[in-house]
């Protein structure tokens, strides 16, 4: 069974998914594109042949052609997307974060709740890191005992001049808190973000210290510095009662020349995550027929969103900001 995927959105990411869909993925057609920008539109239809283009987001969804969505459009319009899908019960892969407002996750949620089914799962690719898998199952092992700490970095080299302080957490930090409730399988209680000096390489408040307190007391601390220069690396390393587990560097090869030894970071996160973001896609396309679902749900897409807020409330006030979570529907049990 083939899959006919209509892409919502043209641009890095949007051009990427359509790559990797084409080439890398099995069981999939990409057969609709949508952009407002009509020259991009065109480049990403000139390069996937068995694509139409569609100026109208909303007639892509609604078209016999498309079986499943995927959106990769600008933040603040995901959530309107992701109710268009579910209005008609066609299954979306949405990029995160699920939608910029806690009112339209919620919508989503109630949504799926009267078609008692789930059809939203969100690009949260960091699941499917191999590095993140294993430090997830070597924790539930149980071998290095309870998890107490958890430390990351995640630098991007450059952010684009649409970036905004708030961005620091509702589009990059957002990773960090997805993926520390994986790892450690904990609800985050209380977000304070701490401002150290800035960069003089950019206008916004940039870097930004995120401190997540978890259930158990456990605390996650992650460093975001999204004009760090240098490249793009993500780090992270959870702290047990008898060890640590720390993701190792992923770059291939580490190069001995002209007395020094030294390996290259990737540019962005597409390189840095290609193996995560097939994967995802692969096993978004493998379940849509059995209606399984393997990647980050809607009620994980609208937990971030609300731990996202209260970092926004801590950002703003400087003080530590509780998280209040609706009480979590039997359907994401
Ligand atoms: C971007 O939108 C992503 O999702 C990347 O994974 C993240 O590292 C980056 O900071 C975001 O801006």
């Amino acid at each position: 069974m083939i899959i006919r995927v209509g892409l919502i959105g043209a641009g890095v990411m949007g051009a990427e998914h359509v790559r990797v869909l084409s080439t890398a993925v099995s069981g999939v057609e990409v057969t609709a594109v949508s952009d407002p920008d009509a020259d991009r539109l065109a480049k990403t239809v000139a390069a996937c042949p068995t694509a139409r283009p569609f100026a109208d987001p909303l007639d892509l969804i609604r078209d016999k052609s498309v079986d499943a969505v995927l959106v990769a459009s600008p933040d603040q319009t995901h959530g309107a997307l992701v109710l268009a899908c579910v209005a008609i019960e066609k299954p979306v892969l949405c990029e995160k974060p699920l939608a910029a407002s806690i009112d339209e996750c919620l919508k989503v949620i109630a949504r799926e709740q009267a078609l008692e089914r789930r059809l939203v799962t969100v690009g949260y690719m960091r699941r499917f890191d191999p590095g993140y898998v294993e430090m997830k199952r070597r924790l539930d092992e149980g071998e290095l005992g309870a998890a107490l700490v958890m430390h990351c970095i995640h630098r991007n080299a450059t952010a684009p001049p649409f970036m905004t302080a708030p961005m620091l957490i509702l589009n990059s930090a957002v990773h960090e808190i997805d993926i520390a409730r994986f790892v450690l399988g904990r609800e985050v209680e209380r977000v304070t973000v701490v401002t150290p000096r800035k960069t003089s390489l950019a206008a916004i408040q940039d870097p930004q210290i995120v401190f997540l307190e978890m259930e158990d007391r456990v605390v996650v601390e992650a460093e975001i510095f999204v004009n760090a220069q240098y490249g793009y690396d993500v780090r992270a390393e959870l702290v047990c009662e008898k060890g640590t587990i720390m993701l190792t560097p992923p770059h291939d090869v580490t190069v001995a020349h002209a007395t020094r030894e030294s390996f290259s970071f990737s540019g962005d996160w597409r390189a840095r995550f290609a193996h995560a973001y097939r994967a995802e896609l692969q096993a978004w396309v493998d379940g849509l027929p059995r209606g399984a679902q393997s990647g980050a749900s809607a009620w994980d897409g609208y937990v971030a969103t609300a731990v996202a807020a209260a970092g926004l409330k801590s950002l703003a006030s400087g003080q530590a900001a509780e998280v209040e979570l609706v009480p979590r529907p039997g359907l994401y049990a």
